[in-house]
C-alpha cells in the first residue's frame, strides 16, 4: 500500500467549542468516533482517530474546546487542548463562518503564532450561509494568524472534507504509516461505550445537570451472544440524581435505550445495558475523583 511519497504525522484539532471539531473528525474518518452535541464543552479529553489512505495517514487528535475554565475538570480541558499542539505537525483551526471574531479566537490565534505550527484555517457549518457571505469571514481570519490554507466546509453534508484531507496530507512529513490501514481510533470499547452513554445524558437532559455528568463502566461481560455492560452515571449534586432517573424512571430508561441501540452498533452483538446514578459532590474539582472517571492530567 505504502507507495513512495507516503506521508503520514500528527494533527491537532483546535477551535471554541461547538465549532464542529468533533463531528469534522468523525466525517473525515468516516466513523463516529468522538461524541458530539449542540451543547458547548461536549468533548472533554483528547481523542485520537486514524485516517488513512493510498497517500498518507492522518492521526487526529480532537480536543476539548478552549473556553475560559472554572472548574479543575474545565482547566484539565483547557490543557487537554493546548498541551495537543505539542509534537504535531499540523493544527486545524475551526471556526464557524462569523465575522465577527471572540476574545477566544484571537486567544487561539495568538497561541497559533507563538507555537509557529502549521495551520490549516477550517471554516466549518458554511451551508449555513451563502456563498457571497464567506469571504468576509476568511478575510477577517485570515489577518489573525499565519496559515497554509483557508477551506470552507461543511462537517454535516460532507461538502469541502475531500479538499481538506488532501491539503492536510500535503503538508504532513513524509514517513510510513504509524497504524495497519484498518485502525480508526485506539480508545477503548469501554471508553467509547462510557462516552456514549454522557452523549445520550447530553442529549435527553436539559441545562446545568448535563454538565456536571461524568460516566464510569463498572463492569463489560462479553459473553457468547451478549455484551452485559453496567455503568454509573455520576452527576455533582444530590438534587440532580431524580432529574436523571426522571418520573417512574423514564429519563434513566430514555438514555439507556440509547444508548444500548449505539454500543450495539458499535460492538456489532446485542447489548444489555444496566445504568445507575450516583452522586458525587463537585467532583469536577475533586482530581482524585476526575482521575476514576478518566480526566487523568498524567495522562496529558
Ligand atoms: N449546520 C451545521 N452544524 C454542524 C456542522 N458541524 C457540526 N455541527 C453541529 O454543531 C454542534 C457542535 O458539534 P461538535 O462536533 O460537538 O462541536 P465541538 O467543536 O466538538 O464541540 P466541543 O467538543 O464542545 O468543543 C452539533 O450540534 C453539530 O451537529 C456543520 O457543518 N453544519
Ligand atoms: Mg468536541
Amino acid at each position: 500500500m505504502e507507495n513512495k511519497g507516503f506521508r503520514c504525522g500528527f494533527v491537532s484539532i483546535i477551535g471554541r467549542s461547538n465549532v464542529g471539531k468533533s463531528t469534522l473528525m468523525n466525517r473525515i474518518v468516516g466513523m463516529k468516533i468522538a461524541i458530539t452535541s449542540p451543547r458547548v464543552q461536549t468533548t472533554r479529553k483528547r481523542i485520537r482517530t486514524v485516517f488513512t489512505n493510498e497517500d498518507g495517514q492522518v492521526i487526529f487528535v480532537d480536543t476539548p474546546g478552549v473556553h475560559r475554565a472554572k472548574t479543575k475538570l474545565g482547566q484539565y480541558m483547557d490543557r487537554a487542548a493546548l498541551e495537543s499542539l505539542e509534537g504535531v505537525d499540523v493544527c486545524l483551526w475551526v471556526v464557524e463562518p462569523k465575522v465577527k471574531l471572540t476574545e477566544d479566537d484571537r486567544e487561539i490565534a495568538d497561541l497559533l503564532s507563538k507555537t509557529a505550527k502549521k495551520t490549516i484555517i477550517v471554516i466549518n457549518k458554511c451551508d449555513t450561509v451563502k456563498k457571497e457571505e464567506l469571504l468576509p469571514v476568511t478575510d477577517a481570519f485570515s489577518k489573525l494568524a499565519p496559515f497554509e490554507a483557508i477551506i470552507p466546509v461543511s462537517a454535516i453534508n460532507g461538502d469541502g472534507v475531500d479538499i481538506l484531507t488532501r491539503e492536510i496530507i500535503k503538508n504532513l512529513p513524509e514517513g510510513p504509516a504509524l497504524y495497519d490501514e484498518d485502525t480508526v481510533t485506539d480508545e477503548t470499547v469501554r471508553s467509547l461505550s462510557a462516552e456514549i452513554i454522557r452523549e445520550k445524558a447530553l442529549k435527553n437532559l436539559k441545562e446545568e445537570v448535563p454538565h456536571g455528568i461524568a460516566v464510569e463502566i463498572v463492569s463489560m461481560k462479553e459473553e457468547e451472544s451478549i455484551t452485559r455492560i453496567e455503568a454509573d452515571i455520576i452527576c455533582e449534586k444530590a438534587s440532580h440524581k431524580p432529574i436523571i432517573i426522571g418520573k417512574g424512571g423514564g429519563m434513566l430508561k430514555r438514555i439507556g435505550s440509547q444508548a444500548r441501540y449505539d454500543i450495539e452498533k458499535m460492538l456489532e452483538t446485542h447489548v444489555a445495558l444496566k445504568l445507575f446514578v450516583k452522586v458525587r459532590d463537585s467532583w469536577r474539582d475533586n482530581e482524585n475523583l476526575m482521575k476514576s472517571y478518566g480526566y487523568d492530567s498524567g495522562d496529558l
